[in-house]
């Protein structure tokens, strides 16, 4: 048989052909597997985030219905009541939850530096600075703070920054309240350090009574006390938390510590609390914060934030 010289060079091209298309089967055949691998890891990894999440959302239900029964138990808040216990972490399905409460008006709100009107209240700026230096933060950074919040663009005081500080940023200032923690790491000065020695006395919520948040003398700190009064030193403070808690605030006004403080601020109930969840569920790990707000006997979430995740 006599072979057509073009026969044998077809043949040539379509084994070619055909070891070509089966090295793009096999690596299509790869890409397809991995894909595969990716989703099906995506889809658990979707699911427990959603377990993590809802184990969130039923545990702050439980502290909803704990701070609604607990204000109808009591008409004052103190450390030594079932809300204000640590509970140890609890299994749920095949994950785990922890949840602490902390009640707001223990801490500075923040807000409290400026009025309704958007303008700063010199009380609470002296109050919060005094509260920096017991805490050997800089006081200066107050200033900076109010310019962040007050609706003038005139820095406040020698340490004040308002948009022209922030020229290397690619922001300005709010010249608003803050409606977040987090929001503070955009002031000028608020580095991460610093944020967390704040954490033991101030918090951001919304501010009432025309920037005047209640403190709640059952709950504060030595620091917190001492801030509101410039008299009281440490041994005061200490020496008058060992009589909590308190059923009202009227016996301050005796004590000689009181002068120059601002006792119209002060209560022994709070009206806000912070509930931080923790959840593990598979390879989900979900922290969040709950802000409630308690009018009478209702317990309301006004903020809910994502503190964290990873899986
Ligand atoms: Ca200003
Ligand atoms: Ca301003």
């Amino acid at each position: 048989m006599i072979r057509h010289p073009n026969f044998t060079q077809q043949r040539g091209v379509a084994l070619i052909m055909v070891l070509a298309m089966v090295a793009i089967i096999a690596t299509w055949a790869a890409t397809a597997a991995y894909e595969d691998m990716i989703s099906i890891r995506r889809v658990s990894n979707l699911q427990d985030e959603l377990r993590a999440t809802m184990a969130s959302e039923s545990a702050i239900s439980l502290f909803r219905l704990y701070l609604q029964q607990d204000s109808k138990d009591t008409q004052i808040d103190s450390l030594d009541e079932e809300w204000a216990m640590d509970l140890p972490p609890f299994p749920i399905d095949e994950g785990l939850i922890s949840a602490t409460v902390q009640d707001a008006n223990r801490f500075f709100n923040v807000n409290d530096l400026v009025n309704d009107a958007g303008v700063a209240q010199q009380a609470a700026v002296l109050e919060l600075q005094r509260l920096f230096v017991l805490l050997e933060v800089d006081d200066a950074l107050v200033h900076a703070l109010v310019d962040w919040m007050d609706k003038d663009d005139v820095p406040y005081g020698a340490f004040g920054a308002e948009d022209s500080m922030y020229y290397a940023q690619d922001y300005k200032v709010k010249n608003a309240r803050l409606d977040s923690w987090s929001e503070l790491k955009l002031v000028l000065g608020f580095d991460k350090e610093i944020l967390k020695t704040l954490q033991a006395v101030l918090t951001v919520r919304p501010a009432q009574h025309n920037g005047k948040t209640a403190i709640n003398i059952n709950t504060t700190s030595v620091e917190n006390m001492m801030a509101i009064f410039p008299n009281m030193n440490a041994i005061d403070a200490e020496t008058f938390f060992e009589s909590r808690p308190y059923e009202d605030t009227s016996s301050i006004n005796d004590l000689y510590w009181a002068e120059g403080g601002n006792l119209s601020r002060l209560s022994v109930s709070s009206d806000a609390f912070m509930v931080r969840t923790h959840a593990l569920f598979g390879r989900a790990n979900v922290r969040e914060e709950y802000l409630l707000l308690r009018t009478g006997q209702v317990a309301h979430m006004i903020r809910r934030e994502r503190l964290g995740w990873q899986f």
